[in-house]
């Protein structure tokens, strides 16, 4: 086995985790959520990085290929299937990075999308219907936790504007809401009630037609497993990654602003734009740097994850709003 040595620039991945804040509201929860929580030492939870999952079972999903675009070329090495399908977030499934094997229970067959709010038609169509009329292309995308790791992956899915255009909303509608799945029957971490579930994220129109705003129904040329979002997720490569919405059931058009999972359980920290940026540290641990999953390297992490050709010009009059944490 692999022992990850810690060496000084390394972030406790403890520290480094919202799941920090949901400790500190531990204390205001009492004894129960302590029982719950019995939190590791920082080493123990860094070793969890260190130490390889079983190799996904992600090796064996059927094939879903289309052509890469090789406008969006990442300047960087793909990461390693093993490390971007056994390393998550998915706190549906639970708190670790190890959530792979809980994630096996997601159920994603007949798999429906409910289109709500400001649109021509509200209506509910099923992925593989929608997968009908959207063209597929292939992506390679760098991704960047707000956490500070990092992965590149080959992502198969459409650009989320396509699905807009389908939607057809109204000239009211100014945000889109993404809603997740929370099924309490597959999903033990919906049984720590004190986080807003279910996870919700929001875009504006404007990022949603952006043409880097994706959204993946494939990784690695297979279908996408249920750890990284099965069947279908969000990808918003400029910003950080708890943007990018899992397992999505919903879009609802609106015309007022979403507060989002995250921002729900602490908004200075992580906030409705999350662009990212490594000049604004993050109120516990600096921006600077991210870790490649694969090879622990650290590289400089860049403005708006190194896209600002494709979305700077989106920002450029909201000088005012918290565009980066
Ligand atoms: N539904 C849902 N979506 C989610 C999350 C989650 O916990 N639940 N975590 C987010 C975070 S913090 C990140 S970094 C990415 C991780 O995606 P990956 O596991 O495919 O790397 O998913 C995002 N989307
Ligand atoms: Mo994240």
């Amino acid at each position: 086995m692999f022992i990850h040595r810690r060496r000084g620039w390394e972030i406790a991945e403890r520290e480094a985790t919202p799941e920090a804040i949901v400790t500190g509201r531990r204390a205001l929860l009492g004894a129960a959520g302590a029982v719950a929580f019995g939190a590791a030492p920082a080493e123990a939870q860094w070793n969890i990085f260190g130490q390889r999952p079983t190799m996904p079972k992600s090796a064996e999903r059927p094939p879903l290929a289309a052509p890469r675009n090789a406008k969006y070329d990442p300047g960087r090495a793909i990461t390693p299937e093993p490390e971007a399908t056994s390393y998550n977030n998915f706190y549906e499934f639970g708190q670790s990075k190890s959530v792979f094997d809980e994630a096996q229970a997601l159920k994603t067959a007949d798999w429906k999308i409910e289109l709500a709010g400001m649109i021509a038609k509200p209506r509910t169509i099923g992925v593989d219907d929608l997968l009908k009329q959207v063209s597929l292309e292939e992506r390679v995308y760098r991704h960047r936790c707000v956490e500070a790791w990092a992965m590149t992956v080959p992502w198969v899915g459409f650009q989320l504007s396509e699905l807009v255009r389908l939607a057809e909303p109204t000239s009211n509608a100014k945000y889109l809401v993404f809603t997740t799945l929370a099924d309490k029957a597959t999903m033990p971490g919906l049984r720590q009630s004190w986080y807003p579930w279910p996870y919700t994220e929001g875009v504006t129109i404007d990022e949603a037609m952006n043409e880097l705003a994706f959204l993946s129904v494939g990784m690695f040329g297979k279908v996408i497993p249920p750890q990284n979002g099965a069947p279908i997720r969000l990808t918003l490569p400029w910003k950080y990654g708890f943007k990018s919405a899992k397992s999505i059931v919903k879009i609802t058009f609106t015309d007022t602003r979403p507060v989002n999972f995250w921002q729900a359980l602490q908004d200075s920290e992580y906030g409705f734009w999350a662009n990212v940026n490594p000049e604004i540290p993050h109120p516990r641990w600096s921006q600077a740097k991210e870790r490649l999953l694969g090879t622990d390297e650290m590289v400089a992490t860049r403005i708006w994850n190194g896209y600002g050709e494709f979305v700077a010009p989106l920002y450029a009059n909201l000088k005012n709003e918290r565009l980066f944490a």
